[in-house]
C-alpha cells in the first residue's frame, strides 16, 4: 500500500535531492572549493543520499516553530559541531531562522568555518511544490540568500549573527513579503579538518518544518471617547 505520507516522502526527497544535484558542481577532492556555498551544497546533496528512508512527517506551525533533532545523528558519522540540536523558524515581518547544535562553534574563531567546507545551509520551500526555491547560507563570509541557480536572489538581503550559542540568519521582509507559507530544511556542516569534507546533520529528521506567516497583530482599540463635562 502506498500511504499518502509515503508518496510525499518520495516525492520530497526527489525534489530536494533533484535540486540540489542540478545545482551542485564538481565534488573538490583537493581542500575547500573557493566558492564554500557551493562546495557545501554539493557536501549536502551528497550526505543526503546517505539519508535513511522514513515517511515524511512535517511539523506545521503558525508564525513560529522549533524543532528538536536527534543527538548523535550528524552523517557519515556523530560530529559533535555539525549535530544540530534544534532548528526554529519565525515567519512574520521578516523570516528569523535560529540553528543550535550540540557543539555549537563561533564562526569567527574556530578555524574550521574560514578553512573548511562549514555553513549552515536551509533550503526553502516558498510555493509549495516540494522543490528548493530559496537557499540560505550561514557561513565564515556571513549569510546569503540564493537562487536555484546559484544566483543572490534579488530583494533578500540577510544577516548573520552568532550569540555565542546559536546561528541566527534574519531575511528582510522584502524578500518573502508574498510567501504565506514557507517549508524549511536545514543543514549544518563542519569541516573539522578543514580537507573540504565535513560531516553534515540535516534537520528536521522526517520533512520539513514549516511555518505559516504570523498573523498581523490587531489593529489598536480606538481610546474610548473623553466625556464632555456637562454645560
Ligand atoms: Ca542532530
Ligand atoms: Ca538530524
Amino acid at each position: 500500500m502506498t500511504s499518502r505520507s509515503q508518496a510525499l516522502a518520495i516525492g520530497t526527497a526527489t525534489a530536494v535531492a533533484a535540486a540540489l544535484v542540478v545545482l551542485a558542481g564538481p565534488a573538490s577532492s583537493q581542500g575547500p572549493d573557493p566558492d564554500r556555498r557551493t562546495a557545501l551544497r554539493a557536501s549536502a546533496e551528497q550526505l543526503q543520499r546517505l539519508r535513511p528512508a522514513v515517511p515524511r512527517r512535517d511539523l506545521v506551525a503558525s508564525g513560529s516553530a522549533c524543532a528538536r533533532d536527534a543527538a548523535g545523528d550528524p552523517l557519515p558519522a556523530p560530529h559533535g559541531p555539525a549535530d544540530i540540536d534544534e532548528l526554529c523558524v519565525a515567519h512574520g515581518d521578516v523570516l528569523r531562522v535560529t540553528l543550535r547544535a550540540a557543539q555549537p562553534t563561533d564562526p569567527a574563531a574556530d578555524p574550521a568555518w574560514a578553512e573548511g567546507v562549514t555553513g549552515a545551509l536551509l533550503v526553502l520551500d516558498v510555493d509549495g511544490d516540494d522543490t528548493a526555491d530559496l537557499e540560505l547560507f550561514h557561513d565564515a563570509d556571513g549569510a546569503a540568500v540564493r537562487d536555484p541557480a546559484g544566483a543572490p536572489a534579488p530583494g533578500c538581503p540577510a544577516l548573520a549573527a552568532w550569540d555565542g550559542t546559536a546561528l541566527h540568519i534574519e531575511v528582510a521582509g522584502t524578500c518573502l513579503a508574498d510567501v504565506d507559507r514557507v517549508a524549511v530544511i536545514a543543514f549544518q556542516g563542519h569541516d573539522a579538518d578543514a580537507d573540504g569534507v565535513p560531516a553534515g546533520d540535516f534537520a528536521p529528521d522526517t520533512g520539513a518544518l514549516v511555518v505559516t506567516r504570523a498573523a498581523p497583530p490587531p489593529a489598536a482599540a480606538p481610546p474610548p471617547p473623553t466625556p464632555h463635562p456637562p454645560p
